[in-house]
């Protein structure tokens, strides 16, 4: 098991697209649990693959609070969307790979997903929720996307200059 270094904004590889698992080897198992400690670690609720520089769809997610005790580990490899709901929800987002930063997103409130688990095992089911919508932004990186995107460009310029200060202060100290 090791702890990866996360990649943060504007890392070009955050734009590119990842590709489909396709064979469910011990490389594969190894990364899984690489991403889930460095999940752990940061802490965070969920994180894709190219986040540590792979280009695979791959997903990690366990919404429990830290300290709450009991792990709940879930793994989505090749997930799809489909039936969005036209309810919306929106949540207060943020990303390991812009850190400190938070803003309101909107998102379809119930997706139903496929997907593949780590032993290959294929799932369908209807999220909501806070699952829903951790998916959601999780697939987005799968894409090149990230939360900042989905923003208005003032309030995505806020952001962004919010995270430079943070960073020259950083630097400063
Ligand atoms: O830790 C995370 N918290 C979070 C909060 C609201 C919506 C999405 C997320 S995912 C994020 C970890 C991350 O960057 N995953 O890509
Ligand atoms: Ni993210």
């Amino acid at each position: 098991m090791a702890i990866l270094p996360i990649i943060e904004i504007p890392d070009a590889r955050l734009r590119k697209i990842s590709e489909p698992v396709e064979t469910f080897d011990a490389e594969l198992q190894q990364l899984i649990d690489d991403m889930f400690e460095t999940m752990y670690d940061a802490p965070g609720i969920g994180l894709a693959a190219i986040q540590v520089g792979v280009a695979r769809r791959v997903l990690v997610i366990d919404l429990q609070e830290e300290g709450e005790g009991v792990k709940n580990p879930r793994v989505f490899i090749n997930p799809e969307f489909s039936e969005p709901s036209e309810e919306k929800n929106v949540y207060t987002e943020g990303c390991l790979s812009i850190p400190d930063q938070f803003a309101d997103v909107e998102r379809p409130a119930t997706i139903r997903a496929k997907w593949l688990d780590r032993d290959g095992k294929p799932h369908d089911e209807v999220l909501d929720g806070l699952l829903a919508t951790c998916l959601q932004h999780e697939v987005d990186h799968l894409e090149g996307i990230v939360f900042t995107d989905h923003l208005s460009r003032m309030k995505r310029d806020m952001v962004l200059k919010k995270l430079e200060k943070l960073r020259r202060q950083q630097r400063a100290a």
